[in-house]
């Protein structure tokens, strides 16, 4: 590994090319030693390590990529893409048509959110697909769904679970299974007045008695299981993990520590990276260090408030976090235990050390910035590379003219020289 002997740009492009078809591109990343500010020594701090990425185009041609899975014992994955359809490559390249069987006509879908595997899928080939569900009249909330994937096609598919959140504002929607085996699923804050300082909608996430602004666990029958920190509280919905978010994304589970880590979008500023404990309130919209879209604060108390947890992290102005993962593989040993965060608007992937001695922050590096793309996943593949599902503009929901299948899966690979 190249050793830094000055201070460099962090994640610098260094090329770009077509191989055979598909884009590649190659950056210099930067990792600082654990108290070094910029790789030079300091103190008795080792120094920072270059580490040349090489990034790969390894599917094209998707509409708005959300969520990929690897299949155990597989180097194929399924995707969702958010207007309605799952996808699989195999073998490392796109299969062209769209994995049938999902009830169109019984599960009204107006998105297809996320897609993650039973714990015993091996041998019951059952998933689970969260998605939003329409009704008459145009209303929506989040529902879970789950079928038979036999290789080929879904069977069976029947939701288990269905939101008390109908609404028309933000779904958020990513389903994890934990390590416990439980489904998480969040909900977004269906704020239809977002737009106003009408904050009767958003305080929903505040209210136990309702699935709006929440994180949800759930049994793989979508009921609750009775270790959950509400259940038996009167008025309280038994399903409830955590409560008080807006619009959390990303959902992992510290290699280290067990703990559930999630990203959530905030408004205009005041997106979170929240350490979630169960029972506990991550404060919105009472705490909050964003703006509501007429410009002024969600909070006049935006930092804190007694008994609701703060942020590990926060961005203003917003990234829009669309996903979290933690780094175990042994391709990048340099990266092992650090956070990377997909981001929409922020248009990167961001790499987070927290691993570094007090009382020294925790470092932060942005990742393929020059790529000018949304970030809407990072998985770790069992190859031990990161797989990143990209979108190249903003663009519409379901229906809406403006989609176009410009989205990808990119890898990230150390460079070989
Ligand atoms: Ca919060």
């Amino acid at each position: 590994m190249l050793r830094l002997r000055s201070t460099l740009a962090a994640a610098a492009l260094l090329s770009a090319a077509t191989v055979a078809g598909a884009q590649t591109w190659t950056f210099d990343s930067y990792t600082p030693g654990v108290c070094s500010a910029n790789g030079g020594q300091h103190g008795g701090c080792p120094a920072g390590e270059l580490v040349r990425i090489h990034v790969v185009t390894v599917a094209d041609g998707l509409v708005r990529p959300w969520h990929l899975t690897f299949l155990p014992g597989s180097s194929d994955y399924l995707v969702t893409e958010l207007p309605g359809d799952l996808r699989i490559v195999r073998g490392g390249k796109l299969d062209a048509k769209p994995i049938p069987g999902w009830p169109a006509d019984a599960l009204r879908a107006r998105s297809m959110n996320s897609v993650v595997l039973h714990p015993d899928f091996a041998r019951n080939r059952l998933l689970f697909i969260s998605y939003v569900k329409q009704r008459d009249g145009g209303d929506t909330t989040i529902a879970l769904a789950r079928g038979r994937f036999d290789g080929t096609k879904l069977e069976r598919v029947e939701d288990v679970f269905v939101a008390d959140a109908w609404g028309t504002g933000a779904t958020a929607g990513r389903a994890e299974v934990g390590p416990d085996g439980m489904i998480y699923l969040t909900v977004g804050d269906r704020d239809a007045a977002n737009v106003t300082d009408d904050a009767s909608f958003r305080m929903l996430a505040q209210d136990l008695g309702s699935h709006v602004g929440k994180v949800l666990r759930l049994r793989d029958d979508g009921t609750a299981p009775p270790d959950n920190p509400f259940v038996g509280r009167a008025g309280a919905r038994p399903e409830i993990y955590t409560y008080g978010h807006r619009n959390a994304q990303g959902l992992a589970w510290h290699p280290d520590t067990g703990e559930l880590w999630a990203t959530e979008i905030g408004p205009m500023g005041g997106d979170e990276l929240n350490r979630l404990l169960p029972g506990r309130n991550y404060g919105w919209p009472l705490v909050s260090l964003g703006k509501i879209y007429t410009g002024h604060l969600a909070s006049e108390q935006s930092w804190y408030r007694p008994g609701m947890e703060m942020p590990e992290m926060f961005w203003v102005p917003a990234i829009s976090p669309s996903s979290l993962m933690f780094y175990t593989g042994d391709r990048f040993p340099q990266w092992r235990g650090h956070y990377f965060i997909g981001a929409l608007s922020g248009q990167q992937l961001l790499r987070v050390a927290f691993n570094q001695p007090p009382p020294q922050p925790e470092r932060r590096e942005s990742l393929l910035t020059q790529l000018d793309v949304r970030v809407r996943d990072v998985r770790q593949g069992p190859d031990g590379y990161l797989y990143l599902a990209i979108e190249r503009d903003q663009q519409g929901g379901p229906g809406s003219a403006r989609l176009t299948p410009n989205g990808s899966i990119l890898r990230i690979e150390p460079a070989k020289n």
